[in-house]
């Protein structure tokens, strides 16, 4: 038995197309059960419906041998667990979006980073976004945050986020503009490294199927 590990709305929506194109069915949608462990139509294939944000640890930990998890989240989770935590076979190039800097219209940035002042930078991306003003050696009071980013500047609480943009629509409707593009974001697969060579023969001909679907 293969347990894959996905998180509801963005992941679960886009990743659906992809095993169904490997031809896997989900006998139910986690939008409308309440069921945290759905069956699919591959007889040796279930899935468990976690937070976005806990799809590495189920993974890291062996409960799930394999997941899919944004760029965002693995860059988050490998700061803290480093690289070699999670085997990433594959990037699916879904759920597509970049972590930015964003700022309000009108916030001078550039003289902002130029002046050399602290920056106060509202984030749920703590590791990445201290790994990027450190790189740009600019100093930066970090904020972190668990959702709503967009509201620190306009409250008051901080001068700059680092959140993902997709369509921006988010920001403007919010009068914030985007500065700095730190990295492009899409969804991997991931997998346990032990599972990779214990359930190698069940495992790899899930990942190569998707694989193919993915280039084609
Ligand atoms: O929402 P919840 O707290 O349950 O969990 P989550 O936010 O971790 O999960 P979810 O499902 O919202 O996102 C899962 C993954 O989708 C993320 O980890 C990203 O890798 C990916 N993804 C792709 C996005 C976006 N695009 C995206 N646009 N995740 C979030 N957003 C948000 C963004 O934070 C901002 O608030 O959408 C807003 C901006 O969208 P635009 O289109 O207005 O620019
Ligand atoms: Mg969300």
């Amino acid at each position: 038995m293969i347990t894959l590990a996905l998180s509801k709305g963005r992941i679960f929506e886009e990743t659906a197309p992809l095993l169904a194109r490997a031809g896997i069915t989900p006998a139910e949608d986690p939008e409308t059960s309440r069921r945290l462990i759905i069956e699919t139509s591959a007889p040796n294939l279930r899935i468990v419906v976690v937070r976005a944000t806990d799809v590495p640890t189920y993974v890291q930990y062996g409960a799930a041998d394999l997941g899919v998890a944004g760029k965002d989240v693995l860059l988050e989770h490998a700061a803290q667990w480093g690289e070699a935590a999670l085997a990433q076979p594959l990037d699916l190039g879904i759920a597509r979006c970049r972590l930015c800097v964003a700022v309000p219209e009108g916030f001078d940035y550039a003289n902002a980073v130029r002046r050399g002042a602290r920056l106060r930078v509202a984030t749920k991306y703590v590791a990445s976004a201290r790994e990027f003003f450190a790189t740009k050696g600019v100093h930066v009071d970090l904020i972190k945050l668990y959702g709503s980013m967009e509201l620190a500047p306009l409250a008051g609480l901080a001068d700059a986020i680092v959140d993902l943009v997709s369509t921006g629509s988010t920001l403007r409707a919010n009068r914030l503009v985007e500065v700095e593009t730190i990295a492009p974001i899409s969804a991997r697969l991931i997998a346990n490294a032990a599972a990779l060579k214990t359930k190698r023969t069940e495992i790899m001909p899930l990942i190569d199927e998707l694989a193919a679907v993915v280039a084609a």
